[in-house]
Formats: C-alpha cells, sequence, structure tokens
C-alpha cells in the first residue's frame, strides 16, 4: 500500500490540527504528551478547533492550555498530512507553527510537560517517526508541505516531502 492508492479509498477533507513549536536561539520548546493520541512523545504543542475557530486561533489555544504561553507570532512552517492504514479515524492534516516571540514561561499541566532541547539534539527516538523527516528542514529554515502513510506499531510506510516557497492553509 502507497499513500496515492490509500488517498484513493478514503474520505475527504482531512480534519485539521495544529502543532506549535516555541523557538529561542539555538533551542526549540518540546513537549512530553502525558495522555491521549501520540503519549510518552516529545511534540510540539496543538489540538483540534473548537467549534468555529480558525486554525490559527486554536494554535493559540491550544498552546495557551497546554503549556500556559500565549503566542505573540505565529509562522506556518509546515503542513503535514497523516494517513493511517489501521485507523482511518486518526487521519488528519497538521497545520505546524513556530512562535519566536510570547507571553509567560512555559508551565506542565496535566497534558504536557515542557522542556527546551537544542536544535540539533532533537530526542528523535522518542518523537512520531514523521519528524525525522519534516522537522530538521523546518529548523533549518525550509517551509514543507509532507505526506505520511503509517502502517503497523506507527511505522512510515510511505511518505513524500516537499520544500516549498509558499503555504496555503
Ligand atoms: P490531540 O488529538 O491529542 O492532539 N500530531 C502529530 N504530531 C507529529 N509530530 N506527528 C504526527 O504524526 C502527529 N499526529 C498528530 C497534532 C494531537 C497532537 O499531535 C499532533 C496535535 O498537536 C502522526 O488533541
Amino acid at each position: 500500500m502507497n499513500i496515492v492508492e490509500y488517498k484513493k479509498a478514503i474520505q475527504f477533507p482531512l480534519r485539521q490540527s495544529t502543532l506549535c513549536f516555541l523557538i529561542r536561539d539555538d533551542e526549540i520548546l518540546l513537549a512530553m504528551k502525558k495522555r491521549g493520541f501520540g503519549k510518552d512523545r516529545w511534540n510540539g504543542v496543538g489540538g483540534k478547533p473548537d467549534g468555529e475557530e480558525t486554525i490559527l486561533e486554536t494554535a493559540i489555544r491550544e498552546t495557551q492550555e497546554e503549556i500556559e504561553v500565549t503566542p505573540n507570532d505565529m509562522e506556518v512552517v509546515a503542513i503535514l498530512d497523516f494517513y493511517f492504514v489501521n485507523n482511518p479515524d486518526w487521519n488528519q492534516q497538521v497545520v505546524a507553527y513556530f512562535s519566536r516571540n510570547w507571553v509567560g514561561e512555559p508551565k506542565e499541566t496535566e497534558e504536557m510537560r515542557p522542556q527546551w532541547h537544542k536544535k540539533d539534539q532533537l530526542p528523535i527516538e522518542a518523537m512520531w517517526p514523521d519528524d525525522d523527516f519534516w522537522l530538521n528542514p523546518v529548523i533549518n529554515g525550509s517551509k514543507v508541505k509532507a505526506e505520511f502513510l503509517f502502517g503497523e506499531n506507527d511505522i512510515v510506510m510511505d511518505h513524500n516531502v516537499m520544500e516549498v516557497e509558499v503555504l496555503d492553509i
């Protein structure tokens, strides 16, 4: 099974979700997910829209809820389409942001334990496997449009990663 075949058999549009990474100097803020989808993985912070919220409003609210920080600037750095052969309910499009300006200090909450990491020392074995394909190019300044097909045990069965000039949400 590859992405082209899988996409013929599923329902669109994908539901959307958000992911936000704080950036300062040579560091990136990752947070350990303490419960639910992606538990025990380091990731950015984010989640699904509530009601009629825009995707940007969602990204800001989720960052407030999960690490008690209010981002002031949000740059869209990646649009990631995730497909799960065995769990189509998990299929989703994730809009990823970098924020370099915010109010507040990252705090641990019931959902997330934030920690600064050197950009060149990501704990990749404890992150989603797709991050290995797209996060470094984004850290190095690229904008990325990508799609991933996951199989058993969240193995990446197929992927396409494109560096693009402009990202349209
Ligand atoms: P809730 O559904 O728990 O939010 N997310 C992913 N992040 C990465 N890096 N890789 C993936 O590969 C992901 N799939 C989802 C979006 C889930 C959070 O996890 C992100 C949300 O920020 C499959 O509310």
